[in-house]
């Protein structure tokens, strides 16, 4: 039996990753970016290019606000286009975390140089892409980024047709 690459035998989980301006502002980069979502399989429910206003990474980043670097993380988030997925695949927000690697480049580097943080990132804040790091703020982020996309009824009507098989 020919099973189709898109059938999955477990559940599938939703995650929000953002390519980041220091990324999409160069081809060569965020095509690399990229083709690590294809390359670990993940499957691409949306995605989507936007140029975010200050006032939204504000909201985005709320949970930051007043720590030393919010001000200037709002103002690189804003300073160019963004590329947002929903990205579906098993246990999706710890993998895609894992292949972003550390928060910190320099952390990255030494530690974990194979991850796209280790490889691309510039700086702390210039870190190449965002993943949500919880079931809770992979619903919150995606409903900022796709406010027409409705996670609860994807999990009960789209997943279990990806676990199903043939
Ligand atoms: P995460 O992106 O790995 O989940 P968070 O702690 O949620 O890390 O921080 C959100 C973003 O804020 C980071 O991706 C990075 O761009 C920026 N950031 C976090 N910590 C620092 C820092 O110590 N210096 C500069 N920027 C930081």
């Amino acid at each position: 039996m020919i099973m189709s690459p898109l059938r999955w035998t477990r559940s599938l989980q939703l995650t929000l990753a953002i390519i980041k301006p220091d990324a999409v502002a160069h081809p060569i980069i965020s095509d690399a970016v990229h083709q690590r979502i294809l390359d670990n399989k993940f499957l691409i429910v949306r995605s989507r290019e936007l140029q975010w206003r200050a006032k939204d990474c504000q909201h985005f980043y709320e949970e930051h606000a007043g720590r030393f670097f919010y001000q200037r993380l709002v103002e690189f988030m804003s300073s160019g286009p963004v590329r947002a997925y929903i990205l579906a695949h098993e246990d999706a927000i710890q993998l895609w975390r894992k292949i972003m690697g550390p928060t910190k480049v320099y952390r990255s580097r030494i530690t974990a140089p194979d991850t796209i943080r280790g490889h691309l990132g510039l700086t702390d804040t210039r870190n190449t892409t965002h993943g949500s790091d919880s079931v809770e703020s992979a619903c919150r982020e995606i409903s900022i980024f796709f406010p027409d996309f409705d996670v609860s009824r994807w999990y009960e009507e789209q997943e279990p047709l990806y676990r199903a098989g043939p």
